[in-house]
């Protein structure tokens, strides 16, 4: 099932490359190689070696790691471009080319009919040249092309028998979890090769339409570290590991080290100039807050009642948030016991009400709890709020 048995094409150093703030320094390209060979990605997609001579020589760099990710780079439906890319030591490339008709008309003005012919020549020419070579051919912008235009061009690829996988673009992150779902159940019918999805995030389905892909077939996932790319990007890897891990801990674990993955984001995310979201899958500060007393209670007994994620897995911990008017009796029992102090529960029933009303006049921080904690702790606690016991609920 390929909701088990996936792999990671990460694409930081590709479609990464191509994010607004990106401008990565060979050591910073092998910085990021190493942590993302460290967290165990089975492929690391870099950019082509045409685009410019130091991209050319950081290709070479790092393929001269000995990385046990293999390494790709991503190159355009051209012999040329090939030729290049074979002679750097590379273990797979990654070739694309536009089908959808913006593309035909305002980019390589190519039909489908020459497209087909052009693949036939450059992939043969690549299988020839280096049999043992993984060899991907991918369709740009896939999901705004004619469906039958695709199928013609898939399907005649595939016969070549020269190809280890096919590619689908959502390049300007239109596609729906059902489209991509229906595009490649319906490649996995048709075509014998692997099937790999690349998809954007300009309507928020990246990291949806990935899962779907695998659900229905797919063998190999794109991502990038935050998601950086053109635009606002692709999927995920953090986001990626997320969702599989939600639906199968073990397969995630067996193969990758999460607890890994801040560092990586934070190495990145200092590079290229940006924070962390704070609503981030796992890493945003956010992800294991807990605030409303009735779900803090709930945590305190059973941390998996609220989170569908264990933060233990990231290396990170979760955090109890108290100093609110949400806050709730137990959560607060649990901070007087994290501080050492001895309290009854109709003390620090009371202590909460009071907490309560106090919030409502004005933000509290953990200090002013933890002060009141102390305070009450001591028997100095305000006359008069300690007889409120009775009326407050659970
Ligand atoms: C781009 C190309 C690409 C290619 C994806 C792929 C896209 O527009 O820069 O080769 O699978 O999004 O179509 O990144
Ligand atoms: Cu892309």
């Amino acid at each position: 099932m390929s909701t088990q048995h996936y792999h990671i094409i990460e694409s930081t150093l590709r479609e990464g490359e191509q994010f607004i703030g990106a401008q990565f320094s060979r050591e910073q390209k092998i910085r990021i190689a190493q942590a993302l060979d460290e967290f165990g990605v089975e492929y690391l997609e870099l950019t082509s070696p045409l685009a410019s001579p130091g991209s050319l020589a950081d290709l070479r760099a790092i393929t001269g790691l000995g990385l046990n990710a293999r390494i790709l780079t991503h190159i355009r439906c051209h012999r040329d471009d090939a030729a290049i890319a074979l002679d750097t030591g590379v273990d797979g490339l990654d070739v694309v080319i536009g089908t959808s008709s913006q593309l035909r008309q305002f980019s390589h003005g190519k039909s489908i009919d020459q497209i087909i012919d052009l693949a036939a020549e450059v992939l043969d020419w690549i299988r020839a040249q280096a049999p043992n070579i993984e060899l991907r051919f991918s369709t740009e912008d896939s999901f705004r092309s004619e469906e039958k235009d695709l199928l013609r061009v898939y399907l005649a690829v595939d016969k070549l028998g020269v190809v280890n996988r096919l590619g689908i673009a959502d390049t300007v992150g239109i596609a729906t979890p059902s489209q991509v779902g229906r595009l490649v159940s319906t490649l996995r019918r048709l075509t014998t090769a692997d099937i790999e999805f690349h998809g954007h995030n300009d309507s928020g389905c990246a990291i949806a339409n990935a899962f779907t892909a695998l659900e229905e077939g797919a063998t190999h996932i794109d991502t990038t570290v935050l998601g950086i790319g053109e635009r606002n990007g692709i999927t995920s890897l953090g986001g990626f590991i997320a969702r599989m891990i939600t639906h199968d801990r073990d397969a995630v674990m067996r193969k990758y080290r999460p607890d890994r993955l801040r560092e990586i984001e934070l190495l990145v995310a200092d590079m290229v100039g940006v924070d962390i979201p704070y609503n981030n899958p796992i890493t945003g500060f956010s992800a294991f807050t807990h605030k409303a007393g009735i779900h803090a209670k709930a945590i305190l007994n059973a941390p998996e009642t609220y989170e569908a994620l264990n933060p233990t897995d990231f290396g990170l911990t979760r955090y109890i948030s108290i100093a609110h008017r949400l806050t709730g009796w137990n959560a607060v029992k649990s901070r007087a016991e994290q501080l050492g102090l001895t309290l009854s529960d109709s003390q620090i029933k009371a202590l909460t009400q009071h907490i309560k009303t106090l919030a409502d006049d004005k933000p509290l921080g953990l200090d002013d709890v933890d002060e009141l904690l102390h305070t009450w702790a001591n028997g100095r606690e305000m006359a008069g709020v300690s007889f409120q016991v009775a009326e407050v609920a659970e």
